[in-house]
């Protein structure tokens, strides 16, 4: 599993976040020490010895419980006020005019990006140009999930019925690892993603790659398995561009073979890894809502041909 810090982020919200938590940190850090501190020469000053008397005992401070109650009000009212700044600033607000860009839906236990401009529909991998600032949106097809991507968005909850927007940015190129971080079923582990991040020209090469409509196979096993595609019940539940598979219950496969993993994170995308999930999808991720076909050798084999030609 990938390294997944809020303590590195890579876009302006999220390093709002960072710089307040670790600012508040050190701050409740210094007020612990300093209890500690407190506490630890109370305890040996005044421990017990053999034939000391009783220290002095002392009732009531006026000024000292004044200082103890003033004291943290005024320090948590700062944090309040900094805790509200941040807030407006990892989450700016959006006017009417801000262009959505991208749709993420959560589903049991994938994710789903829809991009609104270009009409690219991607799965589990969302490609963003490095530096610009992308206001989402974000659904739900079932339950409740939350896009979270550590380094650079905050959680942000998906909610069936009522969508919620952030906004998406990353300042340097790279890939960046998301989960879904609200438990929405036995799966929920396995619903990862991730945010790739690139200069404007990659991005647009990607996207056009996206637009193609896959070619045929026009013979060998690559030709039989997509004839398995098409007569299986894979076309009720998937789209690939250019067959009769246009429907988006199970992930878009038109461009399959360009994504790095399988099953939302759950295998990396290799030859072998997609056999073993077209003969057995639960012995990749138990529960999944992809059923077992129960397909020969043969055919699990013609389909691992054809979706790998899904460059
Ligand atoms: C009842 C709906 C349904 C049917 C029918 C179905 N699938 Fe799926 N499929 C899914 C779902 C849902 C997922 C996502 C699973 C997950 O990540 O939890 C999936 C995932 C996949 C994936 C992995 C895609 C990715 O990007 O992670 C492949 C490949 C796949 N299906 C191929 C097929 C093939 C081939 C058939 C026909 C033999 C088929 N599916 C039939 C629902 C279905
Ligand atoms: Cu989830």
């Amino acid at each position: 599993m990938p390294e997944i810090s809020t303590l590195n982020p890579l876009s302006p919200f999220a390093a709002q976040i960072s710089h307040l938590f670790v600012a508040m940190l050190v701050v409740l850090g210094a007020i612990f020490l300093l209890v500690l501190g407190i506490v630890t020469y109370a305890i040996v000053k005044y421990r017990d010895r053999p034939g000391a008397p009783p220290p002095r005992q002392t009732f009531g401070s006026r000024n000292l419980e004044i200082a103890w109650t003033l004291g943290p009000i005024i320090l948590l009212a700062i944090i309040f006020v900094f805790t509200v700044q941040t807030m407006r600033a990892s989450d700016p607000p959006i006017s009417a005019d801000d262009p959505l860009q991208l749709r993420i839906i959560g589903h049991q236990w994938w994710w789903e990006a829809d991009y609104l401009k270009s009409g690219v529909i991607a799965a589990n991998e969302i490609h963003i140009p490095v530096g610009q600032r992308w206001l989402l949106d974000l659904e739900s097809a079932d339950v409740i999930h939350d896009f979270w991507v550590a380094e650079l968005v905050r959680k942000i909850d998906m909610v069936p019925g009522h969508p919620n927007h952030v906004w998406l940015e990353a300042d340097r190129p790279g890939t960046y690892f998301g989960v879904c971080a609200e438990f929405c079923g036995n799966e929920h582990a396995w619903m990862r993603f991730r945010v790739i991040a690139q200069p404007l020209a990659d991005f647009q090469r990607w996207q056009q790659a996206q637009l193609r409509v896959p070619p045929s196979p026009t013979g060998g096993a690559a030709a039989a398995g997509l004839k398995l595609f098409e007569h299986n019940t894979c076309v009720n539940c998937h789209t690939i561009a250019g067959t009769p598979g246009n429907q988006q219950i199970g992930p878009d496969l038109s461009h399959l073979a360009s994504r790095t993993t399988i099953a939302a994170g759950a295998a990396d995308n290799t030859p072998g890894n997609l056999y073993r999930w077209l003969k057995d999808p639960n012995s990749i991720k138990p529960d999944t809502h992809m059923p077992n076909f129960q397909l020969s050798d043969a055919d699990a084999k013609a389909l691992t041909a054809y979706l790998e030609t899904l460059k």
